[in-house]
């Protein structure tokens, strides 16, 4: 019996106006589009009758009476092109306006994520990564085609786009919104309250730290946060991480706060060790490489941050600063940030040294790479450059999981990647605990 089975696959696409013009990543009037996909299956299988669907839900009347195919063509002009990637995908084209009601689901036929390509240059790439959460530890998973194909667009993310988005990544769509609502219910009370649980030198550097403290380079960012960290035992690995010994500061307003934050980062920390494996077989070292010594014991940070919108008082004293947090690197495998879906504020800066605004895309993650897995790689991967300008009006919140190697881990690059990039070792090695040490220790104002 043929049956439609009708999924969707999320296509960034970054207005070329706003890369052109310098824009701090404000939205453009068009700059965030819905791909929509359907084919015929029968039984299982994908007949040649196969159809494809695009559907514009975002602005989708940016321009009055405009076709998809007028659209399409006047986005080439743009020098915008939009790769389905998905070959399989031809025949019959049918215009869909403004339709939102397809299921949001996908099989792993749909696997051929797309990239978003401009001018020539890769700006993002979102992987649906479905097939490698279910296979990863599976030891033939390569032979599988959806999750050799995952794993290649994995890899083309981090060569040459430095960041991706990850959806079908099994963490629900409820947990990660709840997880943002119950930090804006956190940052909307009085700072009288928030302050219960202020960080200092003396806890370990974990707790609330009010908007201004933080600094990057040497200058205040405009964020209040809430840092935690995996907990440690004075004295652990002889005294290196002896700074960030406390217990975790939580609030018991809203009194499920923690209970939430924990049950989150169990998922983060498994759905980072498959991002890990998937990014091992893209770089062809053992699937299992980013465990044992390196992070078989991961360390983990979690940075709950808030951002005061762009006409907000919350931080009337303070140095005029447009920054949320000035631009960085993160410091250790993986960052997963879970940002709210209605205010574009985060900039990735490309390997071309043009920002990019890592939009919102609902139910993705936002993946970084971070310093220690820059080492690993031997550059082959680079650690992703980002800042955040929150220019929108309203209170913006980001809850920012990293994926460390082993605390204690001695990071230095893998023998392969060595190989891969003409033998000489470009970075030097470091000890990922001091590092994480030095940072932390020099980044409050207080
Ligand atoms: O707010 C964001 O989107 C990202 C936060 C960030 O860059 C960080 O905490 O390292």
């Amino acid at each position: 019996m043929a049956m439609i089975v009708e999924y969707v696959v999320v296509v960034v696409v970054v207005s070329v106006a706003d890369l052109h013009t310098g824009n701090n990543g404000q939205r453009g009037t068009e700059d965030l589009c819905i791909h929509r996909i359907g084919w015929q299956e029968t039984e299982g299988v994908i007949s040649s009758e196969v159809y494809e669907v695009e559907a514009v839900v975002y602005q989708l009347s940016a321009k009055n009476g405009e076709t998809w195919d007028e659209r399409k063509q006047r986005r080439r002009k743009d020098g915008c092109k939009v790769v389905t990637g998905d070959e399989r995908l031809s025949g019959r084209r049918r215009e869909m306006t403004g339709g939102t009601n397809l299921p949001e689901r996908r099989t792993p036929a749909e696997a051929a994520a797309p990239e978003v390509v401009s001018g020539g240059k890769l700006l993002a790439v979102n992987l649906y990564i479905s097939p490698l959460v279910a296979k990863c530890d599976d030891p033939n998973a390569m032979e599988d085609k959806d999750v050799a194909e995952v794993v290649t667009l994995l890899d083309r993310a981090c060569r040459d786009a430095g960041f991706f988005y990850v959806k079908g990544h099994g963490i629900p769509d409820s947990l990660i919104k709840e997880v943002r609502d119950i930090t804006h219910k956190f940052f909307d009370l009085p700072y009288e309250e928030k302050v219960k649980i202020e960080l200092s030198n003396e806890t370990g550097y974990r707790g609330y730290q009010r908007v201004g403290v933080n600094i990057t380079k040497g200058v205040p960012d405009r964020h209040e946060a809430i840092d935690c960290y995996r907990e440690l035992n004075k004295g652990m690995y002889a005294g290196l991480g002896d700074p960030l010994v406390g217990t975790n500061k939580w609030p018991t307003d809203p009194n499920n706060f923690k209970k939430l934050m924990e049950e989150y980062l169990v998922l983060c920390t498994e759905l980072s060790r498959k991002i890990m494996r998937g990014i091992a077989l893209a770089l062809g070292v053992p699937v299992d490489a980013f465990e044992g010594k390196i992070a078989g014991d991961p360390f983990w940070v979690l940075r709950i941050i808030g951002y005061p919108g762009a006409t907000s008082i919350s931080d009337e004293g303070l140095p005029k600063n447009d920054v949320g947090c000035g631009a960085h690197t993160d410091y250790g495998l993986l960052t997963l940030v879970n940002q709210d879906d209605d205010k574009t504020a985060l900039q990735v800066r490309n390997l071309s040294g043009e920002w990019i605004s890592a939009v919102p895309i609902p139910g993705t993650f936002v993946c970084n790479i971070g310093d220690m897995l820059k080492i690993l790689t031997n550059g082959i991967y680079e650690s992703t450059l980002h800042r955040v300008i929150n220019n929108s009006p309203k209170f913006r919140v980001c809850v920012a999981y990293f994926y460390e190697t082993n605390f204690d881990a001695v990071i230095s690059p893998l023998d392969t990647c060595l190989k891969k990039t003409g033998g000489n070792k470009k970075l030097e090695t470091a000890v990922y605990g001091e590092h994480l040490v030095s940072k932390v220790t020099t980044n409050f104002s207080y």
